[in-house]
């Protein structure tokens, strides 16, 4: 049994997704975290390291940060083929494109939004004016991240353009309007919406 630890309408939001998708077994723990407006505080009962979310724990095995868990999980419960397995044709995709998600798109993102400029040639990670059109190239081969399957990259990817796209300070592209279209009809993410609240 999985158990997610999660505050409704975060990050962790697309994991009951990802555990839908998987139709895996899973409970939800709801968690206090710190909020930006200065309100709510590290929970005690959530064993991420910075008392943030998601995390999960598999029996008491804890697994925190989106990729990893995305990783863990689609390794877990394969039956769905939600994430190429090792082995398989599309896994190294597969595993650039999650630790892309969080080592260059989610930095690229913050940088903008905290308008700091990102300098070439030391940081880890590019402008977003690098990234969106390099996931843009990524999506023509779509109609997914991975290509023709819908996997846990989508989850991370179509979640997170669907929760930032929206701000004027990102660049506009009716692909990736399309792309988070593509991953937000799907019945998993309505179940999982009816059930963020725990
Ligand atoms: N790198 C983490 C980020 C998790 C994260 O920042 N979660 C936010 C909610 S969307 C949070 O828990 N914030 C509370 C805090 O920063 O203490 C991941 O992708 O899993």
């Amino acid at each position: 049994m999985i158990t997610l630890f999660h505050r409704p309408k975060t990050r962790s939001s697309r994991f009951i997704f990802l555990l839908e998708e998987l139709g895996a077994p899973y409970e939800i723990k709801i968690v206090n975290t710190l909020t930006r407006d200065g309100t709510g505080a590290v929970d005690p009962a959530n064993p991420h390291p910075h008392g943030k979310v998601p995390a999960i724990s598999d029996n008491g095995e804890i697994v925190f940060e989106s990729p990893a868990i995305a990783l863990y999980l689609t390794d877990k419960f394969p039956k769905n083929g939600l994430g190429p397995l090792a082995g398989q044709p599309g896994r190294g995709t597969y595993l650039s494109l999650l630790a892309y998600y969080t080592g260059v798109l989610e930095p690229a993102f913050m940088s903008k939004f905290m308008n700091v400029e990102v300098p070439v040639g030391t940081a880890g990670w590019v402008a977003v004016e690098k990234a969106i059109p390099f996931i843009v190239q990524t999506l023509a081969r779509g109609p997914y991240i991975l290509g023709e399957k819908f996997s846990a990259a989508d989850v991370l990817y179509g979640t997170t353009f669907a929760m930032f796209g929206a701000s004027p300070m990102l660049p506009k592209s009716s692909v990736i309007e399309a792309y988070v279209k593509r991953c937000l009809e799907r019945p998993a993410y309505a179940r999982a919406q009816e059930k963020d609240n725990g």
